[in-house]
């Protein structure tokens, strides 16, 4: 059944990998599954087409014959338990490793979001300075227990899953920040998830996207 998936048309992070189909792309590079990419503009994004996929008018979206889902959990999930290659067969390594997705999207991205929030798009309020120390330390916290729980292993529960590659993909958000670079565990379980062949090709093709709308375009 031919896979469907929704992206920025132009990439406000140009092409950094930083906007979400990134993930998507990655989980079914890992899979080795092909899929075409329907690129939409902001304004598209609010429309009603995109709207009857999307009630929030985000991307990315996930289109597979009768199958139309949001929200990139559920659409990683929903790979790594279609296709062989992102969840344990073992049935407890299988529930531990929809745990780490659970606590990618759950725990560790609220904290980085509101540092990305408050570093973007808040950053000329007059209380931002007070605030952004705050928003930092709790980043810190979720690190700092995550760093601790990992340790010098490779990934978070023996093999790679796609609990690694949602929490790789929300870490990745951290990067412009610094703050990765204060726990060198992550930062190398960091490199290792970009290093894997699945994310260098989902790389990759959102940065050609972004190389070709941005060249033919003002
Ligand atoms: N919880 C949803 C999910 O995981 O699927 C969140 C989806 C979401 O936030 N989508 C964003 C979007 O469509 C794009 S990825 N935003 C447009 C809108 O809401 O109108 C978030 C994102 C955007 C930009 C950057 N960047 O420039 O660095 C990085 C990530």
């Amino acid at each position: 059944m031919a896979i469907t998936i929704t992206a920025f048309e132009r990439s406000p992070d140009r092409g950094q990998g930083l906007a979400r189909d990134t993930r998507v792309r990655w989980a079914l590079e890992e899979v080795a599954q092909p899929y075409d990419v329907r690129l939409l503009s902001f304004k598209a994004m609010k429309e009603p087409a995109h709207l009857a996929l999307h009630p929030f008018g985000q991307i990315p979206t996930y289109e597979e014959g009768d199958l139309a889902l949001f929200e990139t959990g559920a659409i990683v999930f929903h790979i790594a338990e279609r296709y062989a290659g992102l969840l344990p067969d073992d049935a407890n390594a299988r529930a531990r490793a929809i745990m780490w997705m659970f606590a990618a999207v759950n725990t560790v991205e609220p904290p980085i979001l509101d540092l990305v929030t408050a570093r973007i798009f808040e950053s000329d309020k007059p209380w931002a300075r007070e605030r952004l120390p705050l928003v930092q330390d709790r980043v810190r916290e979720r690190l700092k227990q995550l760093s601790a729980r990992l340790r010098d292993s490779g990934w978070l529960d023996g093999t790679f899953s796609a609990g690694d590659l949602m929490m790789v993909s929300v870490l990745l958000r951290l990067r412009p920040s610094g703050l990765l670079d204060e726990y060198p565990n992550l930062a190398a379980y960091v490199a290792r998830g970009e290093a894997r062949p699945a994310y260098k090709r989902a790389f990759a093709a959102q940065l050609a996207v972004f190389t070709a709308n941005s060249s033919t375009r003002p």
